[in-house]
């Protein structure tokens, strides 16, 4: 189903789509081959109108992701770590970057992409409304939400959209020095004083649920994934994606004596699938429409960065303007 339209051969969907049948079947045959879609080829609009949808909410995760660990820059624990974590903010703030120029060969301009972030127009990460409230919370998000981002990145940038896929790769190179970074901050904490134990324990608590939900809707909730795994923008599902990242990351968990705050949380070893609690959905919803715990805060610091930043825009636009083209 896309919305509550059946879309089951390339003809009803070329009708559905008001696109040429014909166009269509050879850009369904390129993806099929496995060929990349580059910005010159011809591509459904609505191809482009999901991909612009999914890469701008993707830029815009990474620099709104980068404010609950950067407010502990100040506050972190040694100078080797306030490093590392400067290193990290500054990771994510060059993944916005590499993305805003995957969607602008898209067509919509970065300003428009700001504009509709700041307006609250366009969607973000849920995880990034809630707060980093002690030290352990940033090495839960390094570790965990840095874990879930590579899972979903490394299964799409095998996908269809050449500039998507091509900074995704370059993408997962740095996650995966984030998540090392977590992980060693993750163990401190762990194998540390009873003290630290139990800090780490809360924020894992409380990031559970905001990570469960990190992967989207269940599947028979989720609007966009039918037409955008049979285009190969994403690469698995949603509920796929939370199982692999509970197959992967739950023993590590557990290895480090942490607990998970779900007694209903169990591996059905014969079909290799987890069973959960329902991680309340309402939650997930109430927080993507804007009214989660940060959500408010996250904004205001966005549009006062955009408000401070605007004489740089300026200056570069005017010294632009002046300058002689080469040949
Ligand atoms: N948060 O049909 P569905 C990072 C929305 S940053 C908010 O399943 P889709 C990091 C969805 O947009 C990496 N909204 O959607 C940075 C849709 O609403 P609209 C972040 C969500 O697109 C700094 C509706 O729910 N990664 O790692 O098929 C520091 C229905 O959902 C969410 C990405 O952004 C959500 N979690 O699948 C540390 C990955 N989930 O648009 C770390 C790129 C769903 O119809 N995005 N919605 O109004 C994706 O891969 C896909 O968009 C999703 C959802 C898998 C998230």
């Amino acid at each position: 189903m896309y919305g509550n339209v059946s879309v089951i051969d390339v003809s009803e969907t070329a009708q559905i789509l008001n696109e040429d049948p014909v166009r269509l079947e050879q850009f369904e045959a390129k993806i099929a081959r496995g060929e990349k879609i580059e910005p010159y080829d011809w591509m459904p609009k609505e191809y482009r109108r999901q991909l612009i949808r999914m890469i701008e909410q993707h830029a815009h995760s990474e620099i709104i992701g980068a404010l609950p660990e950067g407010t502990w820059i100040t506050r972190a624990p040694g100078f080797k770590r306030k490093m590392a974590l400067m290193a990290k903010v500054q990771d994510e703030s060059g993944h916005a970057q590499l993305l805003y120029n995957g969607a602008e060969t898209l067509g919509k301009t970065r300003e428009e992409m700001i504009n509709d972030l700041i307006n609250g127009k366009s969607k973000y990460s849920n995880v990034f409304n809630y707060p980093a409230k002690t030290w352990a919370d940033t090495a839960v998000i390094a570790w965990l939400v840095d874990a879930s981002a590579i899972i979903n990145q490394v299964l799409n940038s095998k996908g269809s959209y050449g500039p998507y896929c091509r900074a995704l790769e370059r993408i997962c190179m740095e996650e995966s020095f984030h998540l090392r970074y977590g992980y060693d901050n993750v163990t401190t904490l762990a194998t540390g004083t009873p003290v630290q134990r139990e800090m780490v324990q809360d924020a894992l608590n409380r990031w559970w649920k905001p990570i469960m939900h990190f992967f989207g809707p269940p599947d028979n909730a989720s609007v966009h994934s039918e037409i955008l795994m049979r285009w190969k923008v994403k690469m698995a599902s949603n509920d796929d994606m939370r199982q692999q990242f509970l197959n992967q990351y739950v023993p590590k968990i557990l290895e480090l004596g942490l607990s998970i705050p779900d007694p209903n949380l169990v591996k059905n070893k014969e079909i290799g699938k987890w069973s959960y609690s329902d991680p309340d959905w309402n939650e997930f919803f109430e927080v993507i429409r804007g009214n989660g715990p940060c959500n408010k805060e996250r904004l205001a610091v966005r549009r006062m960065a955009e408000e401070n930043g605007a004489w740089v825009r300026k200056a570069l636009h005017k010294n632009a303007a002046y300058t002689v083209p080469l040949s």
